[in-house]
């Protein structure tokens, strides 16, 4: 096989060019023709200085993470650095799209580093559960000090050239259109003078004079970094670099590096970052399929959810018309959308600029036929078949054809509403999650009759509206709140049986889930679908409803709250609940953390098997997805359907006979053959 490395000689600068599709990551190959090609500019005293730089879209992303876990074939990605780095002649890494990772320290290695205006440059290893692991933790904070190098380390984002400059980590921005021209000519002004060598460099310095800087980075990322190892190893790492010797620091990254690499934490997350990527696949659905052209979005419905769906398109530069019935109930619409650009405009997200380019593409309307011209429709009004069937009938009257029109329910049959129309190929389901313009995830429903370009169109859609999609069969729930019906109902049961609701609650904030159910409902609101009628109390929402209990905002649900929305437990929700058991005769006693957990998270893997042995997910890696970006599974277990295959489904099963709960034929043969559910 050909190498995917190239050189190519320009007077006496030597141009080493990497050609590997689609993101020219360091595997094996890449990094054996890149060790040659410093072999051969080394070798030859004619060439004077080196460019290394990529073809295709980008420079190189990083290390090839399909390899991570298999034994280690050289030439080392190190060691390829280190004897680049000591060359006396000038190494100018050349960088378009993103270098990233690996890329990162390729370009660290380098002495000078020059960058068109659209490139990025970033050590995102920490969201893959790890550190850089080719001196990267050590080169980078030498360059540009330890408190710019600190979040690119520890959090992991990118940064632009523009800042990237600015920190010093870039000496020159050079021409869009020119790059290896700029970057021999750059090259070629260093010849004869000393190299710079990061290794050698002593911006770290900063480190070591405020120690405080790694306080103060914990104290501010906290929160996120909750239940990860990766960022307080990059934090160790970034402080070495202070307070160590260059080998000494490096030696310290190897180790963090190694221990991280084989964790189960670092497996769950790069199981995550190729379901992410499989995700947005139909299996049945060409790569190549043409797609539906969607300039124009409808939206009916200006409540929470229709704004916030909107905002998403309107946020890409896609024009939206907003649909409502009443002109109050569309300039409240409107004005909550403007209200929340204008916050986000209030914390430095958006230039006002912005604000105005988003709202000046939105024509609201209370007008159907304003719809006609759209390429997407979609409905967020009232969960309600008869109500969903009828907007369906009227879009399929006034929308063109070819037209997709999607419903935002997050429960109701697809293949019903779409059968209210002419054109049941057409339609799809689109299940936002709220806040819609916020949370991540989109579950796009797959009717029986959903065309092929139709699923093409939204799974590239979502991408464009900064959505991770995943497709889900028809049935009730669909894949998320399927799943979650079954944590709901044990959690209900387990308050039956003597569990505290607080346990319970705090059984998954444990876990690292933002949230318990019960702390949930009062958030939501505990009257919610509520009669109304205080006499009438048949289950415990009811009769915490009729005592004025209804959550938050009334300073009382399933918890007391303080000024502080800080929450107590409240014995008179104890009471009402232990009435409750009496009332049906359900023996109340202790129990344990264990249980609690046990019975909350293994049914829901038990009906993730059904719905995949049903077919309604693609692949078990799918409902991971849906999982961690809908309803905040912690991404460093890697979903439900990975952590039960890390703590073994012979153990899921023996856990729900234990507790007498159902298990299905598939996940029961499964556990038997001593399979998992992901690769
Ligand atoms: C590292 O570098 C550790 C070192 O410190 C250690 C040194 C010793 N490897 O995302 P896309 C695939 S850790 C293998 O859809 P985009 C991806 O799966 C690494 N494959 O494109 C997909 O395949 P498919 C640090 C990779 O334009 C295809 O490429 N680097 C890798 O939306 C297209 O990807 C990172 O964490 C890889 N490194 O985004 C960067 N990267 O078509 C990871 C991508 O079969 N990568 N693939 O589904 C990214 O963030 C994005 O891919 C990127 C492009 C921004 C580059």
């Amino acid at each position: 096989m050909p190498s995917p490395i190239r050189t190519e000689r320009r007077d006496n600068v030597l141009v080493i060019v990497s050609d590997d599709p689609p993101v020219n990551a360091l595997g094996q190959t890449v990094r054996e023709g890149l060790a040659k090609g410093i072999e051969e500019a080394l070798g030859d005293d004619s060439v004077e200085a080196v460019v290394i730089r990529c073809d295709g879209r980008t420079f190189f992303a990083g290390a090839d993470i399909t390899e991570f876990g298999k034994p280690p074939e050289g030439p080392s990605l190190p060691e390829t650095l280190d004897t680049m780095e000591a060359s006396d002649k000038p190494v100018v890494a050349a960088i378009h799209g993103t270098a990233l990772g690996g890329g990162c320290e390729v370009a660290l290695g380098c002495h000078y580093r020059v960058a068109v205006p659209s490139a990025k440059l970033g050590l995102p290893e920490v969201k893959l559960g790890l550190i850089p692991g080719a001196a990267g933790t050590q080169r980078l904070p030498r360059i540009v000090g330890a408190q710019a190098a600190l979040p690119m380390v520890a959090v992991g984002n990118p940064i632009p050239a523009s800042k990237a400059k600015s920190i010093g980590l870039i000496d020159e921005i050079v021409g869009e259109g020119s790059l290896e021209a700029d970057a021999i000519a750059f090259a070629k002004s260093k010849i004869g003078q000393p190299v710079p060598r990061s290794s050698e460099g002593n911006a770290n310095q900063d480190g070591v004079r405020n120690p405080d800087i790694f306080d103060e980075f914990r104290a501010k990322n906290g929160r996120k970094m909750r239940g990860f190892d990766a960022p307080n190893a990059a934090i160790e790492a970034v402080k070495a670099a202070g307070s160590m010797s260059y080998a000494e620091g490096v030696k310290k990254e190897r180790e963090l590096f190694t221990t991280l690499m084989s964790s189960t934490q670092s497996a769950a997350m790069r199981h995550y970052f190729f379901a992410e990527r499989a995700a947005n696949k139909i299996d049945d659905v060409p790569a190549d399929t043409a797609l539906i052209p969607v300039k124009k979005v409808g939206l009916i419905g200006a409540g929470t959810m229709g704004g916030g769906i909107a905002m998403n398109f309107l946020s890409a530069g896609i024009p939206v018309t907003m649909l409502e019935m009443k002109r109050d109930a569309l300039d409240r619409g409107t004005g909550t959308m403007r209200k929340n650009y204008e916050n986000t405009a209030e914390r430095g997200r958006m230039t006002s600029e912005q604000v105005e380019g988003a709202m000046g593409i939105l024509t609201p309307t209370l007008e159907y036929g304003d719809l006609a011209d759209c390429d997407l429709v979609i409905e967020a009004v009232y969960e309600n078949m008869d109500v969903k069937k009828e907007v369906f009938g009227k879009l399929d009257e006034v929308v063109k054809d070819g037209a997709i029109l999607a419903s935002n329910t997050s429960y109701l049959d697809i293949d019903e509403i779409a059968a209210a129309t002419g054109r049941p190929g057409y339609v799809v389901g689109l299940h936002f999650f709220s806040p819609a313009n916020i949370m991540k995830l989109l579950e796009v429903v797959r009717g029986e009759k959903t065309r092929g370009d139709v699923l093409a169109t939204v799974m590239k859609l979502s991408k464009k509206i900064g959505k991770v999609a995943a497709v889900s069969g028809v049935c009730p729930g669909f894949i998320g709140n399927r799943m979650l019906s079954k944590r709901q109902e044990q959690a209900n049961q387990l308050i039956m049986e003597g569990a505290n609701y607080w346990d319970v609650d705090d059984v998954l904030l444990d876990f690292d889930f933002p949230m318990g159910p019960f702390q949930m409902g009062d958030l939501a609101g505990i009257d919610i679908g509520w009669h109304r009628d205080p006499s009438k109390v048949t289950t415990i929402r009811e009769a915490l409803c009729a005592a004025g209990r209804f959550g938050q905002k009334a300073g009382k649900g399933y918890y007391d709250y303080d000024e502080a929305r800080q929450r107590t437990p409240s014995d008179e929700v104890k009471s009402i609940i232990a009435d409750f058991a009496t009332k049906e005769g359900t023996p109340q006693r202790n129990i344990s953390k264990d249980e609690i957990r046990e019975r909350l998270l293994y049914p829901m893997v038990d009906e993730g098997a059904k719905i995949l042995d049903e077919g309604m997910a693609q692949r078990a890696s799918d409902i991971d997805v849906v999982w961690i970006n809908g309803y905040g599974w912690p991404l460093y277990t890697g979903g439900p359907m990975f952590w039960a295959d890390t703590i073994g489904l012979d153990n899921v099963v023996a856990g729900l006979d234990k507790h007498d709960l159902s298990v299905s034929d598939y996940l029961r043969k499964k556990a038997e053959a001593g399979k998992r559910f992901t690769a």
